[in-house]
């Protein structure tokens, strides 16, 4: 991942210092387990989601990793557990397997606990290649990030809640996704 960060510092230089270390909030750690899924939330992707299923760590192949992310192979997470969405209640946002279009891919799903049950949001789809190639992870609230895309205001500004940080392995263009004014926003970093 040393390549995505560098790229990433060139953008942020300006408001964050360079190699920022992370934050020790324990969450890459404590997400790189397998998250237990609570009941109603498995049982809402079941309902709602029949025929996607989790990405495991059997879905990477090391063999294609470079050595510096293959040493990192049992930190990758393919599942995440935070209040995403800022209303109190813990989300999970998840990578999984599923057919899209008729086509095996790979999806970043967010299953959002509401006051009457749940929520979800297909926020992105992959290419399923011979390995699973995406790693997420939580960005602490705080964050400045450049707002971009879809973002009507394209000027450095604070995350005020946790974001999610798609790194594609072996490639550039990691992309943080996150939740303000009752939506989500992708946007693009490390390009
Ligand atoms: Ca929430």
């Amino acid at each position: 991942m040393g390549a995505v960060m560098v790229s990433i510092a060139g953008i942020l230089a300006a408001a964050t210092p360079a190699e920022e270390p992370k934050k020790s909030d324990g969450s890459l750690k404590k997400n790189a387990q397998e998250l237990a899924l609570p009941n109603e939330v498995k049982q809402y992707l079941a309902e709602k989601l029949p025929s996607y299923t989790q990405v495991t760590k059997k879905d990477y192949d090391a063999i294609w990793f470079r050595p510096d992310n293959k040493k990192h192979l049992e930190e990758f997470n393919r599942s995440l557990r935070a209040d995403f969405d800022g209303n109190g209640k813990d989300d999970f946002a998840l990578l999984m397997k599923g057919q899209v279009d008729g086509e095996k891919k790979l999806a970043l799903i967010v299953v959002r606990a509401m006051d009457n049950g749940h929520a979800h949001e297909i926020l992105d789809s992959y290419a399923a290649l011979p390995a699973v190639r995406e790693t997420i992870e939580i960005d602490p609230p705080g964050k400045k990030s450049m707002g971009l895309a879809d973002d009507p205001d394209p000027e450095m500004k604070t995350i005020l809640l946790p974001s999610i940080l798609v790194t594609p392995l072996e490639s550039c263009g990691e992309v943080r996704y996150y939740w303000e004014k009752d939506r989500w926003h992708k946007v693009y970093i490390g390009l």
